[in-house]
């Protein structure tokens, strides 16, 4: 399996050379694909840096800060283009830990389209994570679960592991969410479809080092956008029952 872990960034020039030096180590065959988004603080040159010491790690470059989903969409683009069979997502501070990626890579291996390092599931935990925040998790979790009617426990998670095939299958030209809600949009996308979700028990910890991205606008645009494809499934599920029958 060609490994590649896509790692976005905006502003994490504190925790980049950790995290690539912890994953270099963990799993050594995967590539890294770390996505910029033209960082003030010069995250991208220190990208190239990086890159230019070793052949296993690459750098996208993008203009300017789109958010979470267009940088990963970017970076499955890449990581297709360049034949890799097996697409990770994972944050640049370290809450997603290296070290557990063989966990993720396993759950691949053994049948799973998409593998999700799940907080939520008996042997998952957060460390260090604010109650704050802890909440607006589980809210999130809470609400897409009622709205979406979706089986997994931790769907806004973002320590996940796509098989190719899956990708493919989702058309990724037509998703719009920027924030946190494209966690949400690619898993329910992908259970829609009908494949293989494994979600297996992570401990996710605070980051150490660095500024968090989390904002205002990135909850709304969750909240309305869940609500719209909650009752879009709906609609349409109703629409199907009263369609005339052959
Ligand atoms: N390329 C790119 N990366 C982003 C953008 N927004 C966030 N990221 C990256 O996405 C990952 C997750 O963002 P975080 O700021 O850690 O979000 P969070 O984990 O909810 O917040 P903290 O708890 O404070 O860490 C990090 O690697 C960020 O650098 C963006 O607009 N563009
Ligand atoms: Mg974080």
């Amino acid at each position: 399996m060609r490994v590649l872990t896509i790692i976005p960034t905006y502003n994490e020039r504190e925790s980049l050379p950790t995290v690539v030096t912890r994953l270099r180590a963990a799993v050594p065959d995967a590539h890294v694909l770390i996505t910029d988004d033209n960082s003030p603080d010069g995250t991208g040159h220190m990208a190239d840096e990086i890159s230019a010491t070793d052949d296993h790690i690459h750098v996208l470059h993008r203009a300017k800060k789109e958010g979470l989903g267009p940088a990963y969409i970017a970076g499955f683009h890449w990581g297709l283009e360049n034949g890799y069979d097996v697409l990770v997502e994972m944050d640049a501070d370290c809450s997603h830990q290296p070290e557990q990626l063989p966990l993720l890579l396993d759950a691949v291996h053994n049948g799973a389209d998409l593998a999700i390092g799940s907080r939520y599931v008996p042997g998952g935990r957060t460390e260090n994570w604010p109650l704050d925040r802890q909440l607006i998790s589980r809210g999130g979790n809470l609400y897409s679960r009622v709205l979406l009617g979706t089986r997994i426990h931790d769907i806004t998670g973002g320590y996940r592991a796509y098989k190719r095939a899956t990708l493919e299958a989702i058309d990724l030209d037509s998703v719009r969410s920027r924030g946190y809600c494209f966690q949400i949009d690619l898993a329910w996308r992908t259970e829609r479809l009908g494949l293989n979700i494994t979600e297996v028990p992570i401990t996710f910890v605070e980051r150490e080092e660095g500024v968090s991205k989390m904002s205002k606008n990135v909850t709304v645009e969750a909240a309305t956008s869940v609500a719209k494809w909650g009752l879009a499934a709906r609609a349409q599920t109703l629409a199907a029952k009263l369609s005339p029958r052959a």
